[in-house]
């Protein structure tokens, strides 16, 4: 059997790990795609040159033309302009917007039969834009983010709690950033639920909103420590558990930016909700009960998002 084929559209902070990670995984073959002459090229060899060490047998190759892309298992979209201090991710709408509609033509002329990963930022509007630019099919298009701030969210509590990442768990729900909805009553230490830990004493109502907070503003974060770009390590490995779940057909149930048909009592936009991701792509939503306070916070989140989208039909009218 032929090994995946995985092309990264996009080979900058993100691309250039994700292609390092997937090779430590053995995950499959990958192509780098970038306009930027020579950086695909680059990472594809450096990393090439890395697997006599660390032992895994995979191609790499560096290209700038779609054609290279060719029946690809597996699209993960970073191609854009990341944020700098100062910037929200709605400022990239405008430039990353139009990136979106030549991944989306290259997609669905080269890999009409992957799925994609969206990463790129606004990401709940992106993921949309792209689905629809591509014409794949909605269950092909994903977006990543919740994966990434749930982990946000499991470490600061297991630094608070004193155990291992292994053992919290994290929902979120919503939008990708500030308006996310950390859902605290299906987080959990072992399965113990986070309100159950504050009446245990295990933390304080107030430090627990102090770490949602600071999952909300994680990527803010690290922009601005980095100052030249966004954070890439956690988001290249959040995306790739996404990636190995479609390829090795694991069903896991991970939250991503998906397409709702009338879930949450919402039709034709992409939020962040709890999915089944097997080898039929985003298999199932799953619907859960919202109370008052997270009712209200969701509407939110995708109020924000539906702007993002219409900011974007504003744009491209073809959307
Ligand atoms: O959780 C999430 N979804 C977010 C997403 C987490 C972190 C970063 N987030 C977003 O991912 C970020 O705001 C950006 O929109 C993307 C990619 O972030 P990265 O840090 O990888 O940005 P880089 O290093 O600038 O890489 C982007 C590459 C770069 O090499 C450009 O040359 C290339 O994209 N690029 C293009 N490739 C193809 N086609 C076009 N038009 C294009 N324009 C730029």
């Amino acid at each position: 059997m032929a090994r995946n084929k995985i092309a990264l559209i996009g080979s900058g902070m993100i691309g250039g790990t994700l292609a390092h990670m997937i090779g430590l995984k053995e995950l499959g073959d990958v192509v780098l795609f970038d306009i930027s002459e020579g950086t695909p090229q680059g990472k594809g060899l450096d990393i090439a040159q890395s697997a006599p060490v660390d032992g895994f047998d995979a191609n790499f190759v560096g290209a700038n033309d779609y054609s290279a892309i060719e029946g690809a298992d597996v699209c993960i979209v970073t191609a854009g302009v990341p944020r700098k201090p100062g910037m929200s991710r709605d400022d990239l709408l405008g430039i990353n917007l139009k990136v979106m509609e030549q991944v989306g033509a290259g997609i669905k002329k080269y890999a009409p039969n992957a799925f994609v990963i969206c990463i790129t930022n606004p990401l709940d509007a992106m993921v949309w834009a792209l689905q629809k630019f591509s014409g794949l099919p909605k269950s092909h298009v994903v977006g990543m983010a919740g994966v990434l701030d749930s982990a946000r969210f499991r470490h600061f509590l297991a630094d608070e709690f004193k155990v291992s990442v292994e053992d919290v768990t994290a929902f979120v729900l919503g939008g990708h950033g500030d308006t996310m909805v950390p859902l605290t009553r299906y987080s959990t230490v072992a399965g113990i639920p986070l309100p159950d830990l504050v009446k245990m004493g295990w933390t304080s109502q107030k430090k627990l909103d102090a770490i949602v907070q600071r999952t909300r503003d994680g990527g803010a974060e690290i922009v601005g420590l980095l100052k030249t770009g966004s954070a890439y390590y956690a988001p290249a490995s959040s995306a790739i558990q996404m990636a190995e779940s479609y390829l090795k057909d694991k069903k896991r149930v991970l939250p991503s930016a998906a397409h709702l048909s009338g879930q949450y009592g919402l039709k034709d936009i992409y939020v962040g909700v709890p999915v089944v991701i097997g080898a039929g792509g985003v298999e199932r939503v799953i619907e859960i009960e919202l109370n008052k306070a997270e009712q209200k916070m969701f509407d939110k989140s995708v109020e924000s998002v539906q702007g993002l989208c219409e900011a974007c039909i504003a744009i491209a009218p073809n959307l």
